[in-house]
Order: C-alpha cells, then sequence, then structure tokens
C-alpha cells in the first residue's frame, strides 16, 4: 500500500466532529469498502464526492440491477461486502431483483438506499417510494436512520449484520440525513467466527458416522462461505466417503479428488446420484438442501429415503427445513467437519471393513457417468432430433465440451437461467472455491453477466466467463458499457438458439407445440458488442470454441470483455420444472382447441 493510499484508508479515532457524510464514508473505510457500484445521483452526492479521499472506487454502471448483481458477484468471490448504492425511488426500486437473488445467494451485499428528504415525506414530492417495505423480505436486515446522528451506528450495523446474517442487508438514509455536523464515533467492525455446534449433536453426528457403512457427503454452499474446503477434504478422505455438490455448487470440492462423485440436482451428475443412492448415512455439510436441489433427474428418485440424515448448517432457520432430519448440528461448516475429524480420527470406523469395496463402487459410477456424458453428442428425444437435423450449428453438449476442455485454470464462470446454461451443470468442473456463481434459486435471467463483472472486479488476476443464453442477453447486455467504460475484461460465452429455450421446452412437451413469446430474432450480438466497444465474435464450429476462448482470456488481461457468440442447434435439454406443470385442461368451449 502506498502512503497516499494507507493515509486514505486510516479511521479516525475516538469521539469526533465531523459531517454526516464523512461519518458515513469513514464508517464504509472501517469496514473495509475499496468499491461501491452505483449509479450517481443528487441523493447521496455529498458522499460520493468525497469517496476519493477514503480510497473508495465507485464503479459507474448501466442499470441499477447491474450494480446489485455486480455487488453480490464481488461478495461471492471475495468473502468480503458487496456494496451498491443509488438515487432514491427509481434507482432504488431498481435493485429489487438483485437483491432478491443474492438473497437466495447468501450474498453479504449492502444496498444503500438513500430516500425522500425526512421533510417532505408522504406529500409525493420528486423520486419518493416507501423503500423499506420493498426489501423488508429480501434482506436479513433493514437499518433506517432515523436520526443523522446515528449514521455511524446504523451504517456499522448493516455491514456487520451481513456478514453475520450472510446475506443482503439494506441502509435506508433519508437524504437530507448526509449534511449537518455532529459528534460521532466510528464503531469497530463486529468480526466473530460461527461455533462448531454443540458438543451433544457433534457426538451424535460422529457416533453415526462411525457406524455408517457407506457414509456420503454433500459438500454445500456453506463449506464456502466457512472457506471449509480444505477441511471437507480432510473428513472425505479420513471417512473416505464420496462428496456430492449441492445443486450449482460444483466449486466445493475438488473435481479432479478420487472421492468428488459431481453436483447434484437439475442436469447434474449421475454418479453422485447413484452414489448417494446407495448411502446409509448422509452428512448434508453447508446446506439447507433446498427442494429444487434436490428433486429426482433423470427419470431417478435417487434421494436414500432409509438413510440417516444428519445436517450441518449455520442458520438455525433451515434445519430440516426440507429434509427430516436425524441429527442437527448448528454450526459453521469448517468447523463442524474439523470437530468432527478430530472426533473420529482414532475411533474405529465401520466403513473401513468395506473400504476396498466402496472404492469399487464409487469408481464404477463414475466411469459409467463418464463414459455417458462422453457419447452424449445431442438430445434424443423426437423434436429435438427433428430441429437439430436442420440446423447447420452446434449441438449444445459438444459446445460446452469444448468450452469445458479449453477453460484455463483458476476459471471463474457464472451460469445464467435457461436451457443451455442447465445443461452446463453436467461440464462445469472446479478444483478450487469460488470458481462457480450460478443464478441459484431467484432463477432470475440476466444474472450472470453483471454478476461475472462483479467477480472479475474483486478477483482480477482470475479468468472470468460468464455462461448466458440469448434471451437472458437481452436482459443484461446493457453492461457491456461498464465493461467497456471501466476496462473490465470478461468472457461472455452467449449461447444464441434464437429462442427462449428454457420456456419453449415447456410448449414442446405440454402444450403440443404451440409456440408463443419463445422464438427471437436476433440481431448480430457480436456487431453489437463492437459497437459498445467490446470484442466480438461468432463461432459456427466446434473448432473454433476453444481458439475464441482462449483469445478472449488474453484480452481480458488487457481490460477487454469479449462477447463469444456461440451459434447453437435449438434442441433442448430436460426441463427445469417438470415438477411444477399440468397437462393444460380445457373447460369451456372457445378453448377446446387448446389442449
Ligand atoms: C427475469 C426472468 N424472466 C423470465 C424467466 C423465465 N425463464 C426461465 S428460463 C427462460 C428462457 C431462457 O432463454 P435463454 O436465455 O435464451 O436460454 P435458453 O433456454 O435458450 O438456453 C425464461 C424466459 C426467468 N427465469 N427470469
Ligand atoms: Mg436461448
Amino acid at each position: 500500500m502506498n502512503k497516499a493510499v494507507e493515509a486514505a484508508r486510516m479511521v479516525v479515532q475516538g469521539k469526533q466532529r465531523m459531517t454526516s457524510s464523512e461519518a458515513f464514508v469513514e464508517t464504509l473505510v472501517s469496514q473495509g469498502v475499496t468499491d461501491v457500484f452505483g449509479i450517481v445521483g443528487s441523493a447521496y452526492m455529498d458522499a460520493l464526492d468525497i469517496f476519493p479521499a477514503a480510497g473508495i472506487r465507485f464503479i459507474p454502471v448501466a442499470h441499477e440491477q447491474g450494480a446489485a448483481h455486480m455487488a453480490d458477484g464481488y461478495a461471492r468471490v471475495s468473502g468480503r461486502h458487496g456494496v451498491c448504492i443509488g438515487q432514491n425511488g427509481p434507482g432504488i426500486t431498481n435493485f429489487v431483483t438483485a437483491i432478491a437473488a443474492a438473497y437466495w445467494a447468501h450474498s453479504p451485499v449492502v444496498a444503500i438506499t438513500p430516500e425522500t428528504g425526512s421533510m417532505t415525506i408522504g406529500l409525493g414530492g420528486f423520486q419518493e417510494t416507501d423503500q423499506l417495505p420493498i426489501f423488508s423480505k429480501i434482506t436479513k436486515f433493514q437499518a433506517h436512520v432515523n436520526n443523522p446522528k446515528r449514521m455511524a451506528e446504523l451504517t456499522a450495523r448493516a455491514f456487520d449484520r451481513a456478514l453475520l446474517e450472510m446475506g443482503p442487508v439494506q441502509l435506508n438514509i433519508p437524504r437530507d440525513y448526509f449534511y449537518g455536523e455532529y459528534d460521532y464515533e466510528i464503531p469497530t467492525p463486529i468480526r466473530v467466527e460461527r461455533g462448531s455446534g454443540g458438543s451433544a449433536s457433534l457426538d451424535a453426528a460422529a457416533d453415526a458416522l462411525a457406524n455408517a457403512k457407506f457414509p456420503v457427503i454433500i459438500a454445500g454452499g456453506g463449506v464456502i462461505m466457512a472457506n471449509g474446503f480444505d477441511s471437507t477434504i480432510a473428513l472425505a478422505e479420513l471417512l473416505n466417503a464420496p462428496v456430492c455438490n449441492s445443486y450449482l455448487h460444483n466449486d466445493t470440492f475438488p473435481a479432479k479428488h478420487r472421492l468428488a462423485v459431481g453436483p447434484l440436482g437439475y442436469h447434474g451428475s449421475k454418479a453422485a446420484m447413484n452414489v448417494i443412492n446407495q448411502a446409509d448415512v448422509v452428512l448434508a455439510l453447508g446446506s439447507r438442501l433446498g427442494p429444487f436441489g434436490v428433486l429426482p433427474q433423470y427419470g431417478f428418485d435417487y434421494w436414500p429415503k432409509d438413510a440417516k440424515l444428519i445436517q450441518v448448517d449455520a442458520d438455525a432457520k433451515v434445519l430440516g427445513l426440507v429434509k427430516k432430519t436425524d441429527i442437527t448440528v448448528w454450526g459453521d461448516a469448517k468447523e463442524v467437519a474439523l470437530a468432527l475429524a478430530a472426533r473420529l480420527k482414532d475411533r474405529r470406523l465401520a466403513c473401513s471393513d468395506n473400504k476396498a469395496e466402496r472404492d469399487g463402487r464409487i469408481q464404477a459410477a463414475k466411469d459409467t457417468w463418464s463414459m455417458e456424458l462422453r457419447s452424449w453428442d445431442a438430445e434424443t428425444d423426437a423434436w429435438s432430433r427433428d430441429v437439430a437435423k436442420e440446423s447447420k450449428y452446434m449441438h449444445p453438449r459438444q459446445m460446452l465440451r469444448e468450452l469445458e476442455k479449453a477453460m484455463p485454470e483458476h476459471a471463474m464462470v457464472s451460469t445464467d437461467i435457461g436451457n443451455i446454461c442447465q445443461v452446463a451443470n453436467s461440464y462445469l468442473r472446479f478444483n478450487e472455491p469460488r470458481s462457480m456463481f450460478g443464478a441459484m434459486m431467484f432463477g432470475n435471467c440476466g444474472y450472470a453477466f453483471p454478476t461475472m463483472i462483479g467477480c472479475k472486479l474483486a478477483a482480477p488476476d482470475r479468468p472470468a466467463f460468464a455462461y448466458v443464453g440469448d434471451g437472458a442477453w437481452g436482459i443484461s447486455f446493457n453492461e457491456l458499457l461498464t465493461c467497456a467504460r471501466e476496462k473490465i475484461g470478461v468472457t461472455v460465452c452467449l449461447f444464441n438458439n434464437e429462442q427462449w429455450g428454457a420456456e419453449k421446452k415447456n410448449h414442446v412437451d405440454f402444450y403440443s407445440n404451440r409456440f408463443l413469446g419463445v422464438n427471437l430474432e436476433n440481431p448480430s450480438f457480436a456487431a453489437i458488442a463492437k459497437a459498445f466497444g467490446c470484442e466480438g465474435v461468432r463461432v459456427d464450429t466446434l473448432s473454433d470454441v476453444g481458439p475464441a476462448l482462449r483469445e478472449s482470456v488474453k484480452a481480458q488481461q488487457e481490460g477487454r470483455t469479449t462477447v463469444i457468440e456461440l451459434m447453437c442447434t435449438k434442441e433442448l435439454g430436460d426441463p427445469f420444472r417438470r415438477d411444477a406443470l399440468q397437462v393444460p385442461k380445457r373447460t369451456l368451449a372457445k378453448y377446446q382447441s387448446f389442449q
């Protein structure tokens, strides 16, 4: 750190007279904030003005939804706060979708929401809306600065709570409260480690694992948040237990490890499903076992109904919520893994007796799935075969395989919501944590690109890739402006199949191919990227996929973003919501042909 930066990052000590803007900015510094995403606005201009003197970079974006997604990606890759700010009223309502997404991604995002001035609330002036109720169900905590003298206290509390509760928080500030001079003391941040759970529950979990004949671990997102990657490996090796990744968390266990069997969930690994199906004890480490992530897949209801379930989570509210648990441990995934390993290391383990036999079963499941995946070149349902036959473009699975082969080490990949993005779940393997950034359970199209921009800002040395469908691209490509203006280099792998494919699949499966609102006529997205000041390349053949990806990584190092427009057939993998759709039934005469 050079002297000027060091001086900027020094926080004022003890009680001092300062303006509210200064108290606000000093509290950001004390909380370690170095980057804030947003769109400029008069509501907080007095504080924004002094960001540079505090060593805070303001990253101006194209749309506030992008700012909040960037804050999410930034937080997920760094484990630090992601921060966004906007103009009262419309700037703030633009945050909503992205904050809901951050909520389900358990991201410590701080949404700073300046609001209408305190003296005009309720008068229906300019840019007024009641900003607290809007976020009440999608934040872990809401701080409202009800008096300017509480600026430092409440700002600090919002930041502390985001990390303590692992989720987005809102800091709502009437815009006139940025002005005025008071005596403030900047609070010291609360950073406290989580515990390893109660000793009785740990003893019970250790007993169950010691007596298990086929223990299987599910490594969930909590493993990442707890920085528990290594302790999970150690526990798995001690038990010689195979490890499944929970849905969209393919980075919770190294894919190259012999005990790794791959992800559960939609378009996950059949090896993981076959292995967990044989378990007599399942240890869910840092997972809420979200209902969408444990649905039957490939026509296989793999969840082992008779297995004992041990669930470990730092959030008490998710314990036993979705799956009935036999043993619950309320604790940090890393600390619990360490505590269990300490309890088990000198014990006789029932699963040692059949180690060789289990190794054989695990390897067989992995080999079978890997062979199947290698020979699975295209979707085989009648509709897919039909549309692919007429196409000169790439089969999505083959294209995804080429991307996987060309993926550099330390890559970070975000995935959007869409058919090809979900099929990608089978082709995304990681060997280090904080590498995969799925759109998680809020499931909003338009998530992946801005999120990856935030990831790249937090981890500039890592190659960054966003997987996005052409429909979702329409929601999010405005942030190419941010990349070009701020010289941020990421790669967009844009899957162009000229359709909102995931929804079209429902038309095929349930609505007799009555296509409505799903076919897309696209411009050249590669040309659009160039017009925005980024790189754009169109790829129609498999042999060009790897070279284009590698070229884009070079551009990233020079702060340039590339859109690789990958032309794909219209074939479609298994649908998302088979679980939630019903065969249509029409009773009125005029709708009879819509069966
Ligand atoms: C914001 C938002 N709007 C609508 C949906 C519903 N939806 C889910 S998947 C999907 C289609 C995605 O199409 P595309 O991005 O082109 O990917 P593809 O399925 O073709 O691979 C839609 C519209 C959604 N998830 N999020
Ligand atoms: Mg599409």
